[in-house]
């Protein structure tokens, strides 16, 4: 039985990828800092499959590893590692940022991915097999206005993808990204320090894609054959062609 560790199952598309995962019979070991959310999923999923909780913060790199290296016997043997966790902060032009909304995005997309990948990846290199999932953004294939530096943690997350795929090839990982353009989940909240008509307003006037949605396509890309690996998946809901072009009607 194969087991996967998403970081960020506490809501949206690591939520709903648990719920997926939890489907294929995947033991999961879940990550996130909101403890109640966690619990709720565990108590939801648990007569399917095995659930182990992990609640750090990615940003804390002791955390990260010590949760990591720590985990019960029968989760020790990470198959899948669904680097999800992360938000933007903030949409401001440049000169008006936030530093402290800056440095969550940096410390949060950008090193806590990093945190986790390092904390996992010594494993599935000894045994010669894995298979990461970066979770990119279309923020990272394009800059729209305001969104700075969310789309500059998103392009880095990108070159990382890229740069795993290529240290990794030969020991038998895949590595692959999914870049996702406006799906409805927490995020715009998040963005919107809790502004939730604003963030609503985001998802308006259109058919946005769902949290399942991207599930589903991490649960095809998973259950590929080994031989198959896909590396990079845009993809956004019909209404939208880029990030600043969305068929409102
Ligand atoms: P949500 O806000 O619904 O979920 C974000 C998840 O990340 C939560 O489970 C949250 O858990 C976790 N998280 C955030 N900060 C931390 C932290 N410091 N430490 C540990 N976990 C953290 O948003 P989405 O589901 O939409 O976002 C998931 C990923 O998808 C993100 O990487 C996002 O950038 C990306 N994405 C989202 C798109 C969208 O339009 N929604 C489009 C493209 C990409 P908790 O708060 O419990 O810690
Ligand atoms: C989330 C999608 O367009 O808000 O990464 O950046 S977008």
């Amino acid at each position: 039985m194969k087991t996967a560790l998403i970081t960020g199952a506490s809501s949206g598309i690591g939520k709903a990828t648990a719920r997926i995962f939890a489907e294929e019979g995947f033991n999961l070991i879940l990550c996130g800092r909101r403890k109640e959310k966690l619990e709720a999923l565990k108590a939801e999923l648990e007569e399917k499959v095995n659930i182990h909780l992990l609640t750090f913060d990615v940003r804390n790199k002791e955390e990260v590893f010590q949760n990591i290296e720590n985990l019960p016997e029968n989760f020790k043997k990470i198959d899948i590692l669904i680097n999800n966790a992360g938000n933007a902060h903030g949409l401001d032009p440049i000169q008006q940022g936030n530093i402290e909304d800056w440095d969550a995005m940096i410390d949060i997309n950008v090193k806590g991915l990093l945190y986790v990948s390092k904390a996992v990846i010594p494993q599935m290199t000894e045994r010669g097999s894995g298979h990461i999932i970066n979770i990119g953004s279309t923020a990272g294939k394009e800059v729209y206005p305001n969104g700075n530096v969310y789309c500059a943690s998103k392009h880095a997350v990108d070159a990382i993808n890229q740069g795993m795929r290529i240290d990794l090839n030969g020991k038998g990982i895949r590595v692959g990204a999914i870049n996702p353009g406006l799906v409805e989940t927490e995020f715009s909240e998040v963005r919107f320090k809790g502004d939730k008509e604003k963030a609503k307003k985001v998802y308006q006037g259109f058919e946005a894609l769902q949290p399942e949605d991207i599930a589903d396509i991490i649960r095809f890309v998973v259950t590929r054959p080994y031989h198959v690996n896909i590396a990079d998946l845009i993809v956004m809901c019909t209404a939208q062609a880029s990030s600043t072009i969305v068929d409102k009607g």
